[in-house]
């Protein structure tokens, strides 16, 4: 990709990481095939079990520890990318829903981790967060509010607002390209991002391993680790 875009947004989602092991939401043997959505996603869940919530981010934030886990040649692609383009007097933001690290170990600046991140916790009374790379379980209790609050993953559940709205929005404004990687397009905002965009004059493009039913003006299929260096090249 010649670089006549001068302010380029991408959207990223689960299906970036898959090849670097990560398990998807919505594909066979996806996250949410053993668990019920409203048990490990939602703030009621939470109220209801948090030790189970806390089992499933455990093991998922365990992951992240283990030094197979490597940023995959899409995610190095795209902070490739922003170098260019910083490089060339261009904008570059990068908007993922995914809670992993990947994005940040690959070198990406100017991310927005919208849906939170695996490696951070939160008071839900305080919305204080902290990072945190260890097993969390019903004893961590805030030393921020009285009485104490139970501490929670810093991830964005299904009835809560994204992080950094604002941002995404004034990005996807000021867009000539925006892309969608790896993403189902059914999770809202983010799955309204390619209408804000093209409403406001951006090319758009979908990379994924097969086409979603979003409307894109292009698209472009196959495993991410391939069809991403091939296009951002
Ligand atoms: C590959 C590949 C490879 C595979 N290479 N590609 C009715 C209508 C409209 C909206 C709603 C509604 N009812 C409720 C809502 C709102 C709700 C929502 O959207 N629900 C839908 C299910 C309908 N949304 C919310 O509640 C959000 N908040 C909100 O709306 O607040 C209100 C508000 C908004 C704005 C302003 C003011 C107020 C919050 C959503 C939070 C989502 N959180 C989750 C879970 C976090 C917990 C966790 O991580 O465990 O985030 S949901 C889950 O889905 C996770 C993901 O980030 C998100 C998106 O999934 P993603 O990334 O797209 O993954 P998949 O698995 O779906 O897709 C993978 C893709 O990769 C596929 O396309 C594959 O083909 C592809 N792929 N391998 C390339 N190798």
């Amino acid at each position: 990709m010649s670089l006549i875009y001068r302010n380029i947004v991408v959207l990223t989602g689960a299906g970036i990481s898959a090849e670097s092991g990560i398990s998807t939401f919505r594909d066979q043997n996806g996250l949410w095939e053993n668990h019920r959505i409203e048990d490990v996603a939602t703030p009621e869940g939470f109220q209801r079990n948090p030790a189970l919530v806390h089992q499933f981010y455990n093991l998922r934030r365990a992951q992240l520890k283990d030094p197979k886990l490597q940023p995959n040649a899409a995610h190095l692609a795209l902070a490739e990318l922003e170098t260019r383009l910083l490089k060339a007097g261009g904008h570059f933001t990068l908007i993922t829903q995914n809670v992993d690290n990947l994005h940040q170990r690959a070198g990406s600046r100017n991310l927005i981790s919208m849906h939170g991140q695996l490696q951070s916790i939160l008071c839900p009374r305080s919305r204080k967060t902290r990072h945190w790379e260890n097993d969390l379980s019903v004893e961590h209790l805030c030393d921020c509010c009285d009485p104490p609050q139970l501490l929670r993953p810093d991830i964005v559940w299904f009835g809560e607002v994204p992080y950094r709205l604002d941002d995404c929005y004034q990005a996807l404004t000021e867009a000539d390209l925006f892309i969608a990687i790896g993403t189902s397009g059914q999770v809202y905002p983010a799955a309204g991002f390619t209408r804000t965009a093209a409403g406001n004059g951006a090319h758009t493009v979908e990379l994924n391993l097969e086409q979603t039913g979003g409307s894109f003006d292009a698209g472009y299929y196959g495993p991410a680790t391939q069809v991403v260096p091939a296009f951002v090249a």
